[in-house]
């Protein structure tokens, strides 16, 4: 057998395993990707950016490996759009772009493009719409979180408007689709 080896290794004939890289953005399943592959828990999966924190080799049998590796992200944002779109995905820790400020633009954007599913998954009526229509003619999208905010339990005793958990709520309904089908990038480069 090892001389079998010696003499494919002459002939630059040796059989070396596949190996692939993984690599993309943070939180959009490349743990989860390699874990279906292999068939089971081997590397970590969570729903918040950077679960991976080092490289990790996995084999998936029949001589492939692959590598497992921490998200990245550009080194640089030129566009701001560009970094808030990718947080609004989960793309970007809460500690770089803070939950309630993710969850504002994303709802300021939603209500401009996509009305109709903001009223039809909060269920706002008219009179609830018009409230929020400030003098100069714009929204005040606060005031369409708090209403949101009641509607789902988000208020502190007291009273209070739980800013923190209506953010939670509505980023989350729009990462798992419930506020329905988005696009945040037109191919057309239309913002
Ligand atoms: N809906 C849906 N969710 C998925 C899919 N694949 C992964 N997820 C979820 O997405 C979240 C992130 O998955 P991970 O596999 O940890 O993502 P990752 O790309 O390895 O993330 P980092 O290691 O942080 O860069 C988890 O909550 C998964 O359950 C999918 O195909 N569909
Ligand atoms: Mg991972």
């Amino acid at each position: 057998m090892n001389e079998e080896i010696e003499k494919a290794k002459e002939k630059g004939r040796i059989k070396r395993n596949i190996r692939i890289m993984i690599i993309g953005i943070p939180n959009v399943g490349k743990s989860s990707l390699i874990n279906r592959l292999v068939n089971k828990k081997t590397a970590e999966v969570g729903n918040r950016p950077g679960v991976t924190k080092q490289k990790q080799w996995v084999r998936i049998g029949q001589g492939i490996e692959l590598l497992d590796t921490p998200g990245v992200l550009w080194p640089k944002f030129e566009d701001s759009q560009v970094a808030l779109n990718l947080a609004y995905v989960g793309a970007i820790k809460d500690e770089v772009m803070p939950k309630t400020d993710v969850a504002y633009q994303l709802l300021n954007l939603l209500y401009k493009k996509y009305k109709d599913k903001i009223i039809l998954k909060y269920k706002l009526t008219e009179e609830e719409q018009n409230s929020i229509i400030t003098q100069e003619g714009k929204n005040d999208i606060i005031k369409l979180m708090d209403i949101i905010a009641k509607k789902r339990g988000a208020i502190i005793s007291g009273g209070e408007i739980d800013y923190e958990k209506i953010s939670s709520i509505i980023l989350n309904d729009f990462r798992t689709g419930k506020i329905g089908q988005i696009t945040l990038e037109q191919i057309n480069g239309n913002k």
